[in-house]
């Protein structure tokens, strides 16, 4: 991966999550409703979902006419440059469609097949997460680390649930297990800012079952860069099946309790 290549991409990334970020907080509906749902009636998509992967996905058409995309609203292209986008236009949509902050702009970019370029841009906070693989995080100028590993039962440990209810009824039933052996859950309804929350210390771990490719692509590399460690089930990389975030020596305890409580199925 030439370091040229990693720094126009991450280039295009931050512009495009600039772009995306300014549309999303700046022309927010008052108004605004459920535009259609996917999963599950609470699974939702607003008309500003669709309205962000699309500035995001023409502006890469723009910039990179030849790199594939996948998106969460449905952009998807193979490309013929080796170079794939995986983006969610709003990563935390119910909160932007509660008008809760925590919400973000996800885009990352993958190199055959390896994520190499990943930007959480954050708006609310007025913060933007970015990591270039091998060349570290950053929040603003700030390069990133993980908080130093405590022991689990000291552990704030960030978490969330999915969209279909027999699955949310096992998570409750892992968190029931879960809860009285860690510092604390926080729930934020965001997994990239979750992630990012852990490569920056304001959280010691996360987890969660059921992410999408596109929830998740650029948040753990960014806690990746910040030297977290980051998997699902022990020896498998992160998917949908599990995703597990934390610094090593909090990560294996995290990974051997939720591979024992069976996380990582419903
Ligand atoms: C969200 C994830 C979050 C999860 C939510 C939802 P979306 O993604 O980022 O971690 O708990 O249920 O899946 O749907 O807002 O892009």
């Amino acid at each position: 991966m030439s370091d040229t290549l990693k720094a126009e991409l991450l280039a295009v990334a931050l512009e495009a999550a600039d772009r995306a970020g300014a549309l999303l907080k700046d022309g927010r509906p008052a108004d605004l409703g459920v535009a259609s749902t996917k999963t599950s009636p609470i699974d939702v998509v607003t008309e500003m979902d669709i309205a962000a992967e699309k500035l995001i996905t023409d502006f890469l058409a723009e910039r990179r006419p030849d790199d594939g995309v996948l998106g969460e609203e449905g952009a998807s292209s193979e490309g013929t440059s080796g170079v794939r986008w995986v983006v969610d236009p709003i990563d935390g949509t119910v909160n932007y469609l509660y008008g809760l902050p925590s919400w973000a702009v996800s885009i990352a970019a993958e190199i055959d097949g390896e994520t190499a370029v990943g930007v959480v841009t954050v708006p609310m906070r007025g913060e933007t997460f970015r990591a270039v693989r091998g060349a570290g995080a950053f929040l603003g100028d700030r390069r990133l680390r993980v908080r130093p590993a405590p022991a689990l039962d000291q552990a704030l440990v960030a978490t969330g649930f999915g969209y279909l209810t027999t699955r949310r009824a096992g998570q409750a039933e892992v968190l029931r297990t879960l809860l009285p052996e860690v510092r604390d859950i926080r729930r934020g309804g965001s997994a990239a800012i979750d992630l990012c929350d852990v490569a920056c210390g304001r959280l010691d771990g996360y987890y969660e079952r059921g992410l999408n490719p596109w929830d998740y692509a650029a948040g753990a590399l960014i806690a990746r860069e910040a030297d977290a460690l980051t998997g699902g089930r022990p020896g498998v990389p992160e998917s949908p099946e599990l995703t597990v975030a934390a610094p090593s020596g909090l990560f294996e305890r995290l990974q051997s309790r939720l591979e024992a409580l069976g996380a990582w199925h419903d």
